[in-house]
């Protein structure tokens, strides 16, 4: 059971339990866009996963609330948040997970997340040593499943975050080794703080929603080029098959 939360600018916040369901429209894009033409709304779904008190649920709420409130409890939800950027409605719909408590959970949870999400934040504690070992971990659990699915790059974005900078005196691990991995699994990079401020938080959730658009745009890349080709072979059939008639 997850908790479900919806937040609109301008709203109230309405709270609901319900199952966990899959709320992402077509291709992220809901049916109003693809009806009304713009200005379009995006669906993001981006899934929190880390070891437990990382700060997923900290980063979670100073990202819809700009609050860092010091308490959150250990309770699963998924919270849906609406902006405007740049012109456009964006909806994020983001999945505040627990840490599994096993490993057969935890292959079952990667499941049901790679069905759901777009794209993932990994978060460790920079002062947890054992939480950076769950996020490689994780990154090596949904690039295998992944690859499983969908073959080499089914895997949807992933940015890592290293939370609680504000912490450094207490670090033990560097930045370097988070770049480092992030580099070497092909994610983005963050490293900030929940409690100490609001724009790091925000930084990384835009970086991965860039990254979500870019894949999107990929996706659709070769698609959209067989479309032009056949709307270009339809109408310079029609012209032949025009000619042709003309001249019987
Ligand atoms: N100093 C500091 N503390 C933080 C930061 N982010 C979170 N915390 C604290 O770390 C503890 C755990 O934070 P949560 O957000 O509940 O962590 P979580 O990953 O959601 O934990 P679970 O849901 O239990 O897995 C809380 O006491 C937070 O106040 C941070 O950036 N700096
Ligand atoms: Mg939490």
């Amino acid at each position: 059971m997850v908790v479900r939360e919806s937040q609109r600018p301008g709203t109230k916040r309405s709270r609901a339990m319900e199952g966990l369901q899959r709320s992402r429209t077509m291709e992220g894009t809901s049916p109003r866009s693809r009806s009304e033409g713009p200005p379009q709304r995006v669906d993001a779904n981006i899934a929190l996963i880390g070891a437990e008190d990382v700060g997923k649920s900290a980063l979670t709420v100073r990202f819809l609330t700009r609050r860092f409130i010091g308490e959150y409890g250990d309770i699963e939800s998924i919270h849906s948040h609406c902006d405007m950027i740049d012109g456009r409605e964006i909806c994020f719909n983001i999945w505040d997970s627990v840490c599994p408590q096993n490993e057969g959970i935890a292959d079952h949870n990667i499941t049901k997340q790679l069905q759901w999400a777009d794209g993932f934040i990994l978060v460790y504690s920079i002062c947890d040593r054992s939480s950076f070992s769950v996020v490689e971990q994780q990154v090596r659990r949904l690039r295998g499943q992944a690859r499983t699915r969908g073959g080499p790059g089914a895997t949807p974005p992933i940015i890592i975050v290293g939370n609680k900078r504000d912490l450094r005196h207490r670090r033990t691990v560097s930045s370097e080794e988070g770049r480092l991995l992030a580099l070497t699994a092909d994610c983005g990079f963050f490293e900030i703080s929940a409690a100490e401020n609001y724009h790091g938080v925000l930084l990384a959730f835009h970086g991965l929603l860039e990254l979500i658009r870019e894949t999107r745009a990929l996706k659709k890349g070769p698609a959209g080029i067989k479309g032009i080709v056949r709307s270009v072979s339809a109408v310079f059939g029609r012209r032949r098959n025009d000619a042709k008639d003309a001249q019987d």
